[in-house]
């Protein structure tokens, strides 16, 4: 059952599984799910299933630097299969809304890798990423724990 910072919630009217306030930690269950945050600094985890990950340019916009201990306006725990062939039963998805697309000048760039939690050994699976938008001008930062280690390519995400 998906929940949003704990209380499990239905799914709106188009599906979606959606946080409102900052900060919300918002939770799939072992299906497909979409995981939608509306406020900043939101946490997603999407679980089992082929999940989406709706990330929101209004959303970066309001976030402060730092998402669950990560410096970054959002945190996705648990994105599978990046940088593979999509399969319909385990590969996670990210929607990137309203930051304009390719042909607005759009991009996602890899930035760094976070250490090993206590040491100075870079994770693979621990990857930031920078999303420039090409409408304002603006960047900003995200967190993407990769499972398999790959980096995200396009066909991972897109921008609508
Ligand atoms: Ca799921």
């Amino acid at each position: 059952m998906p929940t949003v910072n704990g209380v499990p919630t239905t799914p709106d009217t188009w599906g979606q599984i959606v946080g409102t306030a900052n900060g919300a930690l918002i939770s799939g269950g072992t299906g497909n799910d979409v995981l939608y945050g509306t406020g900043g600094n939101d946490t997603y985890y999407g679980g089992d299933g082929s999940d989406t990950f709706v990330i929101a340019q209004s959303s970066l916009a309001q976030s402060t630097s730092t998402t669950n201990g990560y410096a970054a306006g959002a945190v996705i725990y648990d994105f599978t299969n990046a940088g593979v062939a999509w399969s319909p039963s385990n590969s996670d998805f990210i929607r990137f809304y309203g930051f304009g697309t390719a042909a607005d000048g759009t991009t996602l760039t890899f930035d760094r890798y976070a250490d090993v939690p206590g040491t100075h050994t870079a994770d693979p699976t621990a990857q930031y990423y920078t999303i420039h938008d090409g409408l304002n001008g603006q960047n900003y930062e995200v967190y993407v724990h990769s499972l398999n280690g790959n980096h995200l390519v396009l066909g991972d995400y897109n921008f609508y």
